[in-house]
């Protein structure tokens, strides 16, 4: 197994074996080391028994949970979780967090605040002082089809930076959020602003459904090192 992935295990482990009693509703992140805390949970739940309902954050979560046999469940049936264990591109010293390079924010972020905890899992090159210094694909932005155009020009007349349209992998097309909308990359921008007030400006603007700054919503990070531990903050 190579480093990145001992480091995603480690953490997604100690989050799952830390945070999850039985009974509990989990919010099911998405992303790569989410697979590893979905595998945990499938072994303790067959082990120990434990009694759990999980609810995916995107059509990637859904299909890992019904994978490992999990009871899925949903915010119509249960609006309220437990906790929300996901992934994150970047995590900074403060606990804000850059989400949405898979494409999921949208879900993640609404599971997320339904949660009574949200515990963040990631290998060691997500941990940061200030959010650009580590993820440099830029902060994903949600936006509804019709308005990518404007809402590019406005955030770079605004803030600077470049705004780009994701693109396929293929590049025949942009890529479709799980809820059918577009999403911009905001890259080189300005470190030292205020994030919280620049979320704030950005989800008013007609058009932008979301945005990839989860902004003190983290209540705990795990952050897996190369050597299988683990350290948190
Ligand atoms: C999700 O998956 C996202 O918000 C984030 O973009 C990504 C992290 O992926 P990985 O665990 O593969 O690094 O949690």
């Amino acid at each position: 197994m190579s480093c990145i992935n001992i480091a995603k295990k480690a953490a997604a482990r100690a989050a799952v074996d830390r945070h999850v009693k039985s009974g509990n509703i989990i919010g099911i992140g998405s992303g790569s080391t989410v697979v590893f805390a979905v595998e945990r949970l499938a072994e303790r739940v067959s082990k120990e028994a434990l009694k759990v309902k999980c609810v995916p954050t995107s059509f990637q979560a859904r299909q890992l949970v019904i994978q490992h046999n999990l009871p899925l469940t949903d915010l119509e049936i249960h609006p309220e979780l437990d906790i929300c264990i996901d992934g994150a591109d970047e995590v900074d010293s403060q606990m804000n967090l850059i989400k949405g390079g898979g494409g999921c924010l949208l879900q993640e972020k609404i599971v997320a605040s339904c949660s009574k905890k949200l515990v963040i899992i990631a290998d060691y090159t997500k941990d940061s002082q200030k959010l650009g210094d580590q993820y440099k694909k830029g902060i994903p932005i949600e936006v509804s089809p019709i308005a990518f155009v404007p809402i590019q020009n406005r955030i770079q007349k605004l803030y600077g930076g470049k705004v780009e349209l994701r693109m396929a992998v293929n590049k025949a097309g942009p890529v479709i959020t799980d809820s059918g909308n577009f999403i911009l990359d905001w890259r080189e921008f300005n470190q030292d602003i205020n994030w919280n007030e620049i979320n704030t400006e950005l989800l008013l603007m007609p058009g932008i459904v979301d945005t990839g700054l989860f902004i003190q919503m983290a209540s705990i990070s795990y952050f897996g090192l190369a050597d299988g531990s683990f350290k948190s903050r």
